[in-house]
């Protein structure tokens, strides 16, 4: 990847600037404060986090409109934030509590909103693949111009379903945009190790599905590349296939040994690449928000962190009789 850009020189609002600011530090205190909690024992079972991916759902949500939807794998805390969920809400379901999204009964990796089109959260790799061209299926029977974002891994993009999945949603013309977050690792695997052909989104061409590599750590540039997917299957030209350059800064889940890759490279990548710092300095040196303000952003995003640990930690554990319900007999 390119070294570290200097700040461009572009027409991007200041305000718009600093939503993306808030919208991925949000993601990324959020997730932090997750890994405190699942270090203190609130938080069991498998936790992923999303730290140093923020750029990418950040910048596609930027390019949705009210009825879109989107799936994701287990990887998923940023994805219901960047949508609009409730961190409160997300908090609780990470505890295990009643406060929370399935009401403490599906954890990290099972959270839905209908109100917010997030469908998941999905542990089985690839498995949401097939199901969000399912639901473009859906929007494209009902008639209406909505598109979903389906992502998945670079991991995940060398499961046979995957091109199942791509084969059958360019005959349909889905309005699907196929999200490849190529973070580079699958856990301990990397791409180099696994992959044969370095460019993900070109095997859509075997299917006639357009796409692109886009840097991953660049709100504007996913956006702007979010904005081209988005207007081709809007315009019946699904799907799409946006190969989003990135890079996981945390381990694979929070029981990682990190043997597989350097602390340098990590440092590198955060020192070079970081998405959030890129944003920073776009917002100070185009004169459009000082050190100042920028604190006291950082405050608010702190405050509402802690509301969301604080709700969580005191929402009461499901009632016993809970374990009855939401489920097939
Ligand atoms: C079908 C299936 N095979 C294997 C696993 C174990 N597993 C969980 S995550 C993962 C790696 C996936 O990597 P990638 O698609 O790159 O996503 P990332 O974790 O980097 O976000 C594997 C092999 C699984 N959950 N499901
Ligand atoms: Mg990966």
């Amino acid at each position: 990847m390119a070294t570290k850009k200097s700040p461009e020189k572009s027409n991007v609002s200041k305000d718009e600037l600093l939503t993306y600011y808030r919208e991925m530090l949000l993601i990324r205190r959020f997730e932090e404060k997750a890994g405190q909690l699942y270090g203190m024992g609130l938080i069991g079972g498998f936790c992923h986090l999303y730290i140093g991916q923020e750029a990418v759902v950040v910048g596609l949500e930027a390019a949705a409109k009210e009825g879109d939807k989107r799936i994701t794998s287990y990887r998923d805390h940023g994805h219901m934030l960047a949508c609009g969920m409730d961190p409160k809400g997300v908090m609780a379901e990470l505890t295990g509590r009643e406060g929370g999204y399935s009401r403490g009964k599906g954890g990290s990796m099972h959270m839905f909103s209908k109100e917010k089109h997030f469908y998941g959260g999905h542990g089985i790799v690839g498995a949401q693949v097939p199901l969000g061209a399912g639901l473009a299926f859906a929007d494209k029977y009902l008639g209406n111009d909505n598109v979903t974002f389906a992502y998945f891994g670079d991991g995940a993009a060398n499961q046979g379903q995957v091109y199942e999945t791509y084969n059958m949603a360019e005959l349909w013309n889905l309005p699907v945009v196929f999200v490849i977050e190529n973070n580079q690792y699958a856990m301990g695997t990397s791409v180099k190790r696994s992959t044969k052909s370095p460019s993900l989104w070109e095997r859509g061409a075997a299917y006639g599905i357009k796409g692109e590599a886009v840097d991953g750590m660049d709100v504007l540039a996913v956006k702007a590349a979010g904005e081209k997917a988005v207007a081709a299957c809007r315009a019946g030209e699904g799907p799409y296939i946006l190969e989003m350059m990135t890079y996981r800064y945390r381990g694979h889940s929070m029981s990682d040994p990190a043997k597989y890759r350097t602390r340098e490279e990590v440092q590198k990548m955060r020192d070079e690449k970081d998405a959030i710092e890129h944003v920073r300095d776009m917002l100070l040196q185009g004169g459009h928000a000082s050190d100042e303000d920028l604190k006291a952003v950082d405050r608010d995003i702190k405050a509402v962190v802690n509301e969301s640990a604080d709700f969580a930690k005191e929402s009461p554990e499901p009632a016993l009789e809970e374990l009855w319900t939401d489920i097939y007999a």
